[in-house]
């Protein structure tokens, strides 16, 4: 009897299983190139989970985390085939593709992580959204990237004199590329897969990022000097392909672009608890960081960069809005 009821609650739990399995109609397979419990990671499966909700089962995300699917800028030429139907991605590596992404990655344009939320909450962040579309992708929603910095592993940067001669690794935008020409640095665009052993073996000095990435990457423990000149503040975006976003009902499109609104209040906290926690880790791990950095020869270093990408109507008036932006 015990058996015959053993036997019986493991079929009837696979036959839930299964159902459950099958009960989506459609899986949304979603690129990150974090680990799993990475604040970005953790704000999608939130994503799906509301998604299930509401669609009673019918749509699911399955995030494939780690760079399982490949290294950003590959990942989003597969999202914009369709190959991919999401991506979570900085909107650094777009920046060669849809000049408005160019903006909020421009160095020292927001004031704060505050002045950014605005922005990007507000009609400035719904003209980039928009833009996606006409590069088969739909823009869903930003998500935080917190402040970046510059970490190496030869000296403590304490003014931006330090920085020459240096070699930095750059996300794979030109833009970034002359900001650290800019500083008085060499800039090498490179995947932040292969940033770690680049260190290592010393074909760059060190990269930038923010306090979560600087720690989940292990940069920390060959980088171990990180001054928080926070040159950029650079929102993440969550996109889908244009072509799997057409093969959903209207109303289940409406859920969807919901349902990743609705994950972004739950990634900002997040975030800043990761953040605390990152730099929590690293400090304690005896990495040496420098806070006290003037910043001014720095904002006023990036002019040629403005100069040199802010060049259209359009592209000014979003830097004229951002900085009206209270
Ligand atoms: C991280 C960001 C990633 C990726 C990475 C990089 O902060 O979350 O999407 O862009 O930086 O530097 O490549």
């Amino acid at each position: 009897m015990t058996f015959t009821k053993t036997i019986g609650a493991a079929l009837l739990a696979s036959v839930a299983m299964a159902s459950a399995a099958t009960a989506c109609e459609v899986t949304l397979r979603s690129s990150d190139t974090h680990p799993d419990g990475y604040p970005t990671v953790a704000a999608v499966n939130h994503m799906g989970d509301l998604l299930e909700e509401r669609t009673d089962g019918r749509l699911c995300i399955e995030v494939s985390h780690s760079a399982q699917l490949g290294q950003e800028k590959d990942t989003i030429e597969q999202t914009q085939f369709g190959v991919i139907d999401m991506n979570r991605v900085s909107l650094g590596p777009f920046n060669n593709i849809i000049e408005e992404t160019q903006i909020p990655s421009l160095p020292y344009i927001f004031r704060s992580v505050e002045h950014m939320h605005k922005v990007m909450d507000g009609p400035v962040g719904d003209q980039i959204l928009e833009a996606f579309s006409d590069h088969d992708l739909v823009g869903l929603a930003f998500f935080d990237g917190g402040s970046r910095s510059f970490y190496n592993s030869q000296k403590p940067i304490n003014s931006i004199e330090d920085l020459a001669g240096l070699k930095f690794r750059v996300m794979q935008s030109d833009m970034f590329v002359d900001m650290v020409s800019a500083l008085g640095a060499n800039a090498t665009p490179m995947p932040y897969g292969e940033v770690y052993s680049s260190i290592q073996t010393g074909v760059i000095d060190g990269a930038e990022n923010n306090w979560p990435s600087y720690d989940s990457s292990g940069h920390f423990e060959v980088a171990q000097y990180y001054t928080l000149d926070q040159h950029l503040i650079v929102p993440e975006v969550l996109v889908m392909a244009k072509s799997s976003f057409d093969k959903l009902s209207a109303e289940d499109q409406e859920i969807v672009r919901q349902a990743a609104r609705d994950s972004v209040p739950v990634m900002r906290e997040l975030w800043a608890a990761r953040e605390a926690e990152s730099e929590a880790r690293v400090r304690a791990a005896g990495v040496e960081i420098v806070t006290d950095i003037d910043k001014t020869p720095f904002i006023e270093a990036m002019v040629p960069v403005y100069e040199k990408y802010v060049t259209s109507p359009v592209l000014q008036q979003m830097v004229a809005d951002i900085q009206a932006t209270e």
